[in-house]
Parts: C-alpha cells; sequence; structure tokens
C-alpha cells in the first residue's frame, strides 16, 4: 500500500500559555503550512509533542488537524508509542478521521525483540487499514535497526515506507535499493539534499512549519539538475537550523512562528523556554529572510 505525497511539515502542536491543547490554533497553522506548497502534513510526531501528550489529546490534534485539512493535502497520522494498545487505538482514530496513512516509532523504553517489534507494526497496520510508514529516530527511541531488519520489516506488503531521521545516507540508500516499490522519505532536514541526491521520495521535518517552501526548492532545483540553486536553499534552511540548535528544535519554532502571526504558544514541560541570546539570533534570522512570509 502506497503512501501519497511527497514533501511534509512535521506539524507542530499549537498550546495555550499553560501548555493546554490550543485545538483553535491549529488551522491557521495548517493554512500557514500549506501556502508554502507542501504537499501534506505528518501529525503528532516528535514536532508535534506526540510523546508529552495523553492519548485522548493525541487523538484530539489528530481529529482536529484532519477537519482542517482534509481534502488539501496529504495526511499522514503518527501514531506510535510506547504500547501495541495505545497505538493500535490511535491507529483507529486516524482511520476513523480520514488519513491517507500512519507512522510509527518502534516500541520504545523496554528492549524489545525484533519480534515483538515486527508484530507491533502488525498490529498498527491491521487495525488502521492503511499504509503504514516506520517512523525511524534511534536519536530518540534508542532503537537503532540495522540494514537488514529494516528490509524485512519494509518487505512486509502493509508497510508503504520509511520516514528515516537519521544522518546515514550509506543505509538510506542501501535501504531504497532493497526495496524499491516503497516510498523513502528523509527526515533529517539539514541533510535533504544528500538525501535527493540519493533518491528520497520525499522529506518530513520540523523546519517544514516555517520554511516549507525551501525543501520543495531543493527538490525542483535537483530535478532540474540546478545544483548551485539547491545548495543556496540548503544553505538557507542551515542558517536557520544553526539558530534553533541553540534555542532549542521545538521550542525556536514555536517562537518563530508565534513572531510570523501563527501563534502556537510554548513547549510542554520539562521543555523549558529558550535562552534570550539564542531567541536574539533568531529574530534577526526572521527579519532577515522571512519578511514577506506573514
Ligand atoms: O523528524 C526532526 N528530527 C527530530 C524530524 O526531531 C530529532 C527533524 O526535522 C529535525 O528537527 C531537524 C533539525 O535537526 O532536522
Amino acid at each position: 500500500m502506497q503512501v501519497p505525497g511527497s514533501i511534509h511539515a512535521a506539524m507542530l502542536t499549537p498550546m495555550k500559555d499553560d501548555a493546554a491543547i490550543a485545538p483553535e490554533a491549529i488551522a491557521p497553522l495548517v493554512d500557514f503550512v500549506l501556502a508554502r506548497g507542501v504537499d501534506g502534513v505528518y501529525v503528532g510526531g516528535s514536532t508535534g509533542e506526540a510523546m508529552l501528550m495523553s492519548r485522548d489529546e493525541r487523538a484530539e490534534v489528530l481529529r482536529a488537524t484532519a477537519d482542517v485539512a482534509k481534502g488539501r493535502a496529504s495526511l499522514i497520522a503518527h501514531v506510535g508509542a510506547a504500547s501495541t494498545h495505545d497505538a493500535v487505538a490511535l491507529a483507529r482514530v486516524a482511520s476513523a478521521a480520514g488519513y491517507d496513512a500512519v507512522a510509527a516509532v518502534p516500541p520504545f523504553y523496554y528492549s524489545f525483540s525484533f519480534a515483538e517489534i515486527r508484530d507491533y507494526y502488525g498490529e498498527i497496520a491491521d487495525a488502521a487499514g492503511l499504509p503504514l510508514m516506520i517512523y525511524n529516530i534511534p536519536s530518540l527511541t534508542g532503537v537503532d535497526f540495522n540494514l537488514d531488519q529494516l528490509v524485512e520489516l519494509l518487505q512486509d506488503d502493509r508497510i508503504g515506507g520509511i520516514k528515516f531521521t537519521d544522518k546515514d545516507v550509506f543505509q538510506f540508500t542501501r535501504l531504497r535499493r532493497a526495496t524499491p516499490s516503497k516510498k523513502h522519505f528523509f527526515g533529517t532536514d539539514e541533510m535533504f539534499i544528500s538525501a535527493v541526491a540519493a533518491g528520497a521520495d520525499g522529506g518530513i521535518g520540523s523546519t517544514y512549519n516555517l520554511i516549507g517552501d525551501v525543501y520543495v526548492g531543493i527538490q525542483e532545483a535537483l530535478d532540474d539538475g540546478d545544483l548551485d540553486r539547491a545548495r543556496d536553499l540548503q544553505a538557507k534552511s542551515h542558517s536557520l537550523i544553526e539558530i534553533l540548535f541553540q534555542t532549542g528544535v521545538i521550542e525556536g519554532l514555536k517562537y518563530a512562528m508565534t513572531r510570523v502571526g501563527v501563534p502556537v504558544g510554548p513547549c510542554r514541560r520539562p521543555f523549558s523556554p529558550a535562552p534570550r541570546e539564542a531567541l536574539a539570533k533568531l529574530d534577526a534570522w526572521l527579519d532577515g529572510q522571512m519578511k514577506r512570509a506573514a
């Protein structure tokens, strides 16, 4: 089963000042993101702070986003959880809400066997009845699949592809060659140009909330054979990401979105507000780069 679309924003979750979910702030965020030309939205993943939310809150965000984005964009719901029980419940929510595909991190915290992880994915796929993507993000889950394991997971007919958020383009390239009928999305925004050169079908990332047009542009430039333009655009993404590493990626992005006129509130604790000096750099970047964006 195929996953639709190519460039997807890994959506932030708008919150109120006390970090409760702000469902009414989802529509303006979706409008801003889609206006920059991305194909779709990836809802409830790392960037969405899903692991800091209850299952009910995650379901609410999945439903509220589908309500405003359905019919305008490709919709992928991230439903991964530490327990199969929760992931399956969220997969059913995503399916009922009209998502085109679901994605899931492997189960985390306990050291599950590969067979247990494979079963987890099978149960999610069956519950969703939609194409399922493996969300491979070893830096956050601690689950570091080898190439053979990724190939085995992707060979299952119910698995449509992968969101590969790692820096190992060698592994990414071999995986793509071994599973050519699947969709291979790259999730490390600062390396998108290398992944497209290696054959990525698309990208899904956090900075796409603010500058989705940059990643659409990199893909188009490489399609046109215009390496200089692709490199210039990736350099623009680097200039933002270098600052986000100082603010904290999600904290900085939420600050930036609010500042360009799309209020999304703070991050949920234990995330803490970004240091003032780093925010000053972000202010200067936004003044220079985002004048016409809002
Ligand atoms: O999955 C995001 N990765 C993490 C996507 O959250 C660890 C990326 O979009 C990064 O935030 C981005 C900046 O490093 O590449």
